[in-house]
């Protein structure tokens, strides 16, 4: 056999094995299904920030489900454990996402659903209401997000159109928990 024979086949026996480890690798990332396709989806870049009530009716550091949230979007097709994960105003304050301040008292966020983190009542955390950054950071401190707004009218949200994948907007009705409008 010739030697550049040989060497595509050795390249190819390569490319055939990289690709099962690859499939390997998503699969132990844990889904229900065996689809790889379904399953490549699962990775925390698409956990979105989606829409950002910065000033609330009342005062801002009110008790949830009063006070300022950040709503999160799945995009992925599967469940995902936001447990370690946290969000962060423009000076680093942040607020760990726990069963304290989520809208469901759940930290898991599932599939192609919304989690909503309420700073209820935190102390340095704030969203300032003539602009700031919001920053969401997965469990192993890198940030997978984030959205920089300006003026933020008193009751109303920054939401991005259409959920996920859209074009941030301002004065939008609240919609915490639920698909933006
Ligand atoms: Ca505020
Ligand atoms: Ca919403």
């Amino acid at each position: 056999m010739p030697k550049i024979k040989v060497f595509f086949l050795a390249f190819i026996a390569l490319l055939i094995l990289g690709v099962s480890q690859t499939s390997a690798d998503w699969l132990s990332i844990g889904t229900n299904s065996g689809n790889y396709f379904e399953v490549a989806s699962v990775w925390p870049g698409n956990l979105k920030i989606n829409e950002i009530m910065a000033n609330p009716l009342g005062a801002d550091s009110a008790p949830m489900p009063g006070g300022e949230w950040v709503e999160i979007y799945n995009m992925n097709a599967a469940d995902i454990d936001l447990t370690g994960y946290s969000i962060l105003d423009a000076d680093s304050h942040y607020i760990s996402i726990t069963t304290a301040n989520t809208l469901n008292a759940s930290t898991i966020i599932p599939a192609h659903g919304f989690m909503v983190v309420f700073r209820n009542g935190a102390g340095g955390f704030s969203l300032n209401n003539n602009g700031d950054t919001v920053r969401l950071r997965d469990n192993l401190g890198s940030d997978i997000d984030s959205f920089t707004y300006g003026i933020a009218t008193e009751g109303l949200s920054w939401s991005k159109l259409p959920d996920g994948i859209g074009i941030w907007q301002n004065d939008c009705p609240e919609t915490p928990g639920t698909p933006n409008q």
